[in-house]
């Protein structure tokens, strides 16, 4: 009876909660992270999961607004923002929130692996994607109030910033503009030398386009209000992730600085988790546990006993909630697929076909993602002349392609005239 009226209590606690990270710490999850891997899970693309896999996913998602902790990710992260980005904490700091996040996914139920949103399949057309359909996660706000109304968080509200509805407002009314095509941000992965410039390039260019492109909270700091905001970042995270992997030092270095401009190492602690920087730089590192679909897997690791004493911080480990009934068992991967690279593969009915360029293709030309206004780059921090930089690079790689689809049909013409 005792612990039932506690419960009642904190959910009270949950739903009042408000715009501070001291009252999050009382009622928002914050788990040590484990010390080792027991297992290893893979993270996918969100449109390859099964109707019984999505079902459960976002099952859980409904849970953790329900509790609050959406509010609190949020929150966290608007208390924080000018020490994780604009810095070399950048990545490995979101490697760890994400990582956060999922550990509270699997409060709930132990099986669900976070997807990614790769918004690099429907880069040209946004509004063809099916992540931004109510069959996923719905997309524009509505008219007037820009209030989600469709898909996995329909009508969903929010206590932080200030009690509303969770919001999206497409940069331009009702689109999103373009987002960066793969080939762009794998040109940065073939560039870039230094942590410090893949940052930079990477939050600056192919990061921003997609907070800014979705608009409303999605365009500020509290954006992790909405679960697309961690699926965003696994895919920020995966791209990270195949940069590390073709140099195997990334696993154990990073360079650069931090928002105090003094020089960020392995040993630097992350802010607010109090970690150090290098138990983040690996995937299936201790406590992280986890490689992505079509990136090659890090080598097994073996943590430091320094790296292992490094997960401590002012954490706490509150569960109080009642766990949910289980869920029957999504159906099992397939270990691996042949003629893939020795790639993990998902398996089974995708739950949306999808035809990679099938709407790209139709189009004539390809259009490149339109500059990034500098007042909402200043507001946010960001670089404005990285980000030019950046603009130019995707209007060049994006101009490529143009001409190369051009030349794909001309000699077909050329042959035509011969006859
Ligand atoms: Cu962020």
């Amino acid at each position: 009876m005792v612990i039932r009226a506690l419960k009642c209590f904190c959910i009270v606690l949950v739903a009042s909660f408000a715009a501070d990270v001291v009252t999050a710490k009382t009622v928002f999850p914050m788990p040590r992270l484990e010390s080792s891997c027991a297992h290893t899970v893979v993270r996918r693309d969100v449109t390859t999961l099964g109707p019984t896999e999505l079902q459960r996913f976002i099952r859980v998602v409904r849970e953790m607004h329900r509790r609050g902790w959406m509010d609190g990710f949020g929150s966290m992260h608007d208390h924080i923002s000018h020490q994780i980005h604009g810095n070399e904490h950048f990545f490995a700091w979101h490697r760890r929130f994400l990582r956060h996040f999922e550990v509270l996914m699997q409060q709930i139920d132990p099986d669900v692996v976070l997807p990614y949103w790769n918004w690099g399949t429907f880069w040209n057309n946004p509004l063809a994607d099916p992540v931004l359909s109510s069959a996923y996660f719905g997309g524009n706000g509505r008219p007037g109030d820009n209030c989600v109304i469709e898909g996995a968080e329909e009508r969903w509200g929010r206590n932080y910033p200030s009690r509303n509805c969770l919001t999206r407002k497409y940069r331009y009314g009702s689109t999103t503009g373009a987002f960066w095509p793969m080939r762009a941000v794998r040109d940065v992965m073939n560039t870039a030398k230094t942590h410090a410039q893949f940052r930079s390039r990477i939050e600056n260019g192919a990061h921003g386009i997609v907070h800014l492109g979705l608009g409303g909270d999605f365009e500020t700091m509290w954006a992790p209000v909405d679960v697309l905001f961690f699926m965003h970042h696994a895919m920020i995270d995966k791209v990270w992730a195949e940069w590390q992997s073709r140099d195997p030092t990334r696993l154990h270095a990073v360079d650069g600085y931090d928002a105090a401009r003094q020089p960020i190492t392995a040993q630097t602690l992350m802010p607010f988790y109090g970690e150090e920087v290098g138990t983040a730089l690996s995937t299936n590192g201790p406590g992280y546990c986890y490689v992505y679909d079509d990136v090659p897997s890090p080598p097994a690791f073996r943590p430091r006993r320094s790296a292992r004493l490094a997960f401590n911080a002012m954490l706490n480990d509150t569960q109080p909630f009642a766990p949910l009934p289980p869920l029957p068992p999504s159906p099992p991967s397939l270990p691996r697929h042949a003629g893939n690279n020795g790639f993990i593969r998902p398996r089974g009915t995708a739950f949306y076909d999808k035809e990679p360029g099938s709407e790209a293709d139709s189009v004539e030309e390809y259009e490149p993602p339109r500059p990034m206004d500098v007042s909402w780059l200043k507001s946010r921090n960001m670089d404005v002349e990285e980000a030019q930089r950046m603009q130019r690079l995707v209007d060049d790689v994006v101009a490529q392609m143009n001409a190369e689809r051009k030349q794909k049909t001309e000699p077909v013409a050329a042959d035509n005239q011969q006859n």
